[in-house]
């Protein structure tokens, strides 16, 4: 029988996209827990029993029940500690730190996974790491094992992500692009919508804590070139302590001037390859049984930027997690939905709210037709 714990449990590793994210939030709302740690019992036995897949981050709470997946932790999470709440209350900026969320999650991807595994230097630091995680306490030559598995599965993912040789070029002339935007922004203020962290900045710092923060390569080469974008990392990296006591009610806000060049940008590029791979998952819709479990990834598509296309495998994934951002705009009232109609059309934004998603549920890493 498992034992309860008797705080939260964070199964992960300081390696993982979207356990960086789960560790940042926890931090930052000074929740106590265990962690982050992932063995290869846990990962492949009580994991991927539970969910389908060796997945992290997964979160154990003292009730002993395990969530899976960083956006329904940190919802479920925010639930119980509305304090230092990450959720905007103005419609418009909540919407907006809810479409960054969904970008930070789904569109970095292909960055994260060719500057990790592009550049070899970056190759010790992931040995150390995953070996001490997956065989704590055995001797190196297993640990070192056990790593050549997992890494050998993630470079098999590199096609489809996106990382192919041809598109190195434009892909880190747009990283370098984007990372020049943001960290024009975080010299104007702290976090992307003010002075407190929101939702939209645990999204960017997915990719930001682990792959470009702290693997050398791109820790040295694109963050430490962009002083204001390694303050912000570090600021969201910082533990804190539990709030004592009533804090002051946090108001997140919009920058214009430094944010809008970054929405433009989005609005552009992420409405079009979420408007390809839904149409992808229409059509495997259409030509599978009912309840069926899509594939994870489908056909190419193809990212249109100012540096050159970049084609990358079709992720149903990303359909869902727009979805809930669909979800978000809807619920609001008219007045509300008018003010986000006003700050996104000049933006461009206006496709992304028009976009009609296939309706998902989400199971694991996978998705099929809600029922
Ligand atoms: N949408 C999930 C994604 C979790 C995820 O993809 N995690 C990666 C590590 S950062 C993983 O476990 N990948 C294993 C796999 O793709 O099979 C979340 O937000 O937590």
């Amino acid at each position: 029988m498992n034992k309860m714990p008797n705080t939260y449990t964070l199964h992960g590793w300081h390696l993982s996209y979207y356990t960086g994210k789960v560790l940042c939030y926890l931090r930052y709302k000074g929740i106590d827990f265990d962690g982050p740690r992932a063995s290869a019992w846990t990962l492949l036995h009580q994991i991927k029993r539970r969910f389908g897949a060796a997945v992290m981050p997964v979160l154990v709470t003292p009730q002993g029940e395990w969530i899976q997946d960083s956006g329904d932790i940190i919802d479920r999470l925010e639930q119980r500690y509305p304090q230092r709440s990450v959720t905007p209350n103005d419609a418009v900026v909540r919407f907006a730190s809810c479409v960054m969320e969904a970008w930070g999650d789904e569109w970095w991807v292909p960055v994260a996974m060719h500057s990790r595994w592009s550049y070899p230097e970056n190759y010790a630091l992931f040995v150390k790491d995953a070996g001490t995680q997956l065989l704590p306490g055995m001797p190196g030559f297993l640990q070192r094992m056990a790593v050549g598995k997992v890494a050998g599965g993630l470079r098999a993912m590199l096609h489809n992500a996106g990382v192919r040789p041809v598109q190195f070029e434009a892909l880190e002339q747009w990283t370098c692009n984007m990372l020049d935007k943001l960290d024009t922004h975080f010299a104007a203020q702290p976090y992307l919508f003010g002075d407190s962290p929101s939702l939209g900045d645990f999204g960017l710092v997915g990719t930001m804590y682990g792959h470009l923060g702290r693997d050398p390569w791109p820790a040295r080469e694109w963050v430490g070139k962009r002083p204001h974008l390694r303050a912000w990392i570090d600021r969201m990296a910082q533990t804190r302590s539990a709030p004592q006591g009533d804090e002051p009610l946090i108001t997140h806000r919009i920058n214009a001037t430094t944010l809008d060049p970054i929405f433009a940008t989005l609005f552009a590029e992420f409405t079009s390859y979420v408007s390809q791979v839904n149409a992808q998952v229409q059509a495997a819709l259409a030509s599978s049984p009912p309840g069926q479990l899509l594939r994870r990834s489908l056909d190419d598509v193809q990212l249109h930027t100012p540096f050159g296309t970049i084609k990358r495998k079709a992720l149903p994934f990303a359909v869902w997690k727009v979805q809930g951002v669909l979800a978000v705009f809807a619920a609001m009232g008219t007045q509300d939905q008018a003010r986000v109609r006003t700050w996104a059309a000049p933006l461009g934004g206006e496709a992304f709210l028009n976009l009609d998603l296939a309706c998902l549920q989400r199971s694991g890493l996978r998705v099929r037709a809600a029922s």
